[in-house]
């Protein structure tokens, strides 16, 4: 992978792309790392770093509350990432842009603010088997609490959504809709627009699980017309920060979620006033040096442009699939075409362990991650408890797939004696 003789998908130059990245130029055990869990967190360029070493060298104060240089400062930017997060998936206002911790505490704040005080006996809230645990139990956990329906929408022999029950399952007793852009699993795109409209047409409002999708592909917030839609910055080149998108109307008309400083306008003795959107939702200190961060992570990925992302992510999923299907008794879970999928592929090879798997494949220097993916009803779904996953983002190459299509072979090879 020499700079002078780049590789090349349609997407993207990764030779150069790599050369912004610090951690993929060791080794491990000897080999050159080889770096496939993008999915569970990605590396950061350089720039990203940077300008996480710069806020503590240069301008490391509280936000919100100085009036010294340092403090206005470290406030500017925050809020200056706030807005190119806004304009990076086109909402409308950056009041609408709520920083959280992950994608998690993203959905579980609409589940405990919108959720709590609109959902009632009775009413049902429907999400998909795709789902990521984290846009499945808040929402047990709220149909629990209020006597609510929870239903999920199938999955077919090809890994995609079962196109007909969002329309039979999406009814006028439904009142919320959770649904993933694309699972991390099978790495399955969905038909977000089709729920979305299908749970406008209800009067439900739909929640977008867009963890991995954002940092995949171009996503338009408006264009989508989500109702909310959840992302986590550690997943997108940028540090441990997650976003809540959510539309002002919703977000106004929504009591807060975790009482303290900063999200309160007034607070007396017997009550409290809130602040002004989207701060009436971030009580506390934030995480500050990861918000400024996520400015350089999406200036990075504008520049490689999302669409150039997707179109390489493609080739590498199709280049994979392609090649993985030739290695004797390997199961690949969900859809074999590319088009229909992300750069995830989970997969299973018969009577040998996942974790064993994904040993074997550590001791080649290649990182891939082993286990259920915090996905159990899915991988019911296709009688595995656990499989093996690569996952590909835009520092990867089509040699990398080569050698992990290579290691699998050699895994097939070791455990049939
Ligand atoms: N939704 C999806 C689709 C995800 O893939 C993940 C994390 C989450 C939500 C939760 O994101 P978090 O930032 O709150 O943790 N997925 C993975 C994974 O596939 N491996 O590790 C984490």
């Amino acid at each position: 992978m020499s700079a002078t003789n780049p590789i090349k998908t349609k997407g993207l130059n990764v030779a150069a792309i790599r050369e912004d990245f610090p951690i993929l130029q060791q080794t491990v055990n000897g080999k050159p790392l080889i770096y496939l869990d993008s999915a569970a967190t990605t590396q950061k360029p350089e720039a990203v770093i940077q300008a996480m070493d710069e806020y503590y060298h240069k301008y490391n104060a509280n936000v919100h509350r100085g009036v010294y240089a340092l403090a206005e400062e470290a406030t500017a930017r925050y809020e200056g990432a706030r807005k190119k997060i806004q304009k990076f998936i086109n909402a409308k206002s950056y009041r609408e842009i709520v920083y959280t911790r992950n994608t998690t505490e993203s959905i579980n704040l609409v589940a405990y603010a919108w959720g709590r005080k609109n959902i009632h006996a009775g009413d049902e809230i429907v999400t998909t088997l795709l789902e990521h645990h984290s846009n499945i139990v808040p929402w047990q956990l709220l149909a629990k609490e209020k006597g609510a329906a929870l239903k999920f929408i199938d999955v077919d022999e090809n890994g995609l959504l079962r196109g007909e029950q969002i329309e039979t399952l999406v009814t006028e007793k439904t009142k919320l809709v959770a649904a993933t852009m694309a699972s991390n699993v099978t790495g399955t795109l969905t038909p977000i627009k089709q729920i979305i409209e299908r749970a406008h047409a209800v009067g439900a409002v739909c929640v977008v699980d867009a963890a991995q999708s954002v940092p995949h592909m171009p996503v338009d917030v408006q264009s989508l017309d989500a109702d909310f839609l959840a992302f986590s910055g550690h997943k997108m080149l940028g540090p441990f920060v997650g976003i809540l998108y959510g539309k002002r109307a919703l977000l106004e008309a929504m009591d807060p979620f975790l009482g303290g400083g900063d999200m309160i306008r007034e607070v007396f003795m017997d009550h409290s006033t809130w602040n002004e959107l989207p701060w009436k939702f971030e009580a506390g200190t934030p995480a500050i040096m990861e918000g400024i961060a996520m400015s350089a992570a999406i200036d990075y990925l504008n520049a490689l442009g999302m669409d150039h992302v997707r179109a390489h992510e493609r080739d590498l999923a199709a280049y994979a699939l392609d090649k993985m299907r030739d290695v004797e008794g390997v199961r690949i879970v969900g859809p074999l075409d590319a088009d229909q999928r992300g750069g995830v592929i989970a997969f299973a090879v018969p009577e040998v362990h996942p974790h064993d798997v994904a040993q074997i494949f550590d001791r080649e220097g290649i990182c891939v991650r082993a286990g259920h993916h915090c996905a159990m009803p899915l991988h019911e779904h296709y009688g595995l408890a656990a499989t093996t996953r690569a996952s590909f983002y835009v520092y990867n190459a089509p040699e990398e797939i080569d050698k992990l299509v290579e290691t699998l072979a050699k895994v097939r090879q070791i455990f049939r004696g």
